[in-house]
């Protein structure tokens, strides 16, 4: 049996992360144009820089949460397959102990040159200004997928979805595609839909079930669930 977990910010606000649509959401503090689109970064690398430097401290600082202890305890527990594809830039699930973690929109531990397209790992504190250690030129940006970018592995992702058994959204308010329109895709190859979140999210329609809660009480409780039924 293979699971895919579709994972956003929600998953990671118990642990102190910023979402970006709720109340005090990061979209309320800074302009998407601005700091999550290669047009704001060209007009104002250092403004995406600060933005992106204050989410990597924030990151650092933050620790996993009991959803993200629980996804890592399913891939460990789990006889068949779990996939995990984030929306989040952060690296929780990895700190929690998951393996398999796709990130579609990059992550802020990696470092891209705008010029060359070199990678490499991402210091604490970036300015447009540092060099890129294969070609020199001083482009560098962090290695996130903005706003009008296509996501990383969606060949893979998409895939994953139409041969999976079920497909879980954790924490996703089902605002942003292609991510939003996983569940679509995975319910046309007849995949089971389960949708864990706060509230129902903008897709929550598409599912053929959802659960509504906090993902440190949705997630290991399904988890639990999950690990039971397969015994
Ligand atoms: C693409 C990295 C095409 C940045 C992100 C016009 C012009 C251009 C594009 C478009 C356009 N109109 C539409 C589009 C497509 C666009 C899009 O969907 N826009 C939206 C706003 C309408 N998408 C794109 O641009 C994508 N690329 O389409 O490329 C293309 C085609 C060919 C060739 C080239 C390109 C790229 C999208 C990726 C953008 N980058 N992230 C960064 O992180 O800084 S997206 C950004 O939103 C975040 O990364 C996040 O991953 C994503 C989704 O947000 P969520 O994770 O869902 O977070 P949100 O706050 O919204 O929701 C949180 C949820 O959690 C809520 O439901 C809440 O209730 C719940 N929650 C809160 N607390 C808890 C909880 N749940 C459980 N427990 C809790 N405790």
């Amino acid at each position: 049996m293979k699971i895919v977990i579709l994972t956003g910010a929600g998953i990671s606000a118990e642990s102190g992360l910023g979402t970006f649509r709720d109340v005090d959401g990061l979209w309320t503090q800074y302009d998407l144009e601005e700091v999550a689109t290669p047009e704001g970064f060209a007009r104002n690398p250092a403004l995406v820089h600060e933005f992106y430097n204050a989410r990597r401290a924030n990151c650092l600082n933050a620790a996993p949460n009991a959803a993200h202890t629980a996804l890592a305890r399913l891939e460990r527990e789990f006889a068949g397959e779990v996939l995990i594809v984030t929306q989040n830039v952060d690296d929780l699930h990895e700190r929690a102990g998951s393996r398999a973690v796709w990130h579609m929109h990059g992550d802020l531990a990696g470092a891209l040159c705008a010029a060359c397209g070199f990678r490499w790992d991402a210091p604490k504190v970036m300015t447009a200004g540092d060099p890129c250690p294969d070609c020199g030129a001083a482009m560098t940006r962090p290695d996130i997928v903005w706003f009008g970018e296509m996501p990383y592995l969606m060949d893979e992702i998409l895939a994953a979805l139409v041969s999976a058994d079920l497909f879980v959204s954790i924490g996703t308010s089902g605002n942003v595609y292609p991510a939003a329109g996983f569940v679509e895709v995975a319910a046309q190859a007849g995949v089971a839909t389960l949708e864990l979140n706060l509230e129902a999210s903008d897709v929550a329609s598409g599912f053929d079930a959802t659960r509504q809660g906090m993902a440190s009480d949705l997630v290991p409780a399904w988890v639990a669930e999950v690990l039971a039924q397969a015994v």
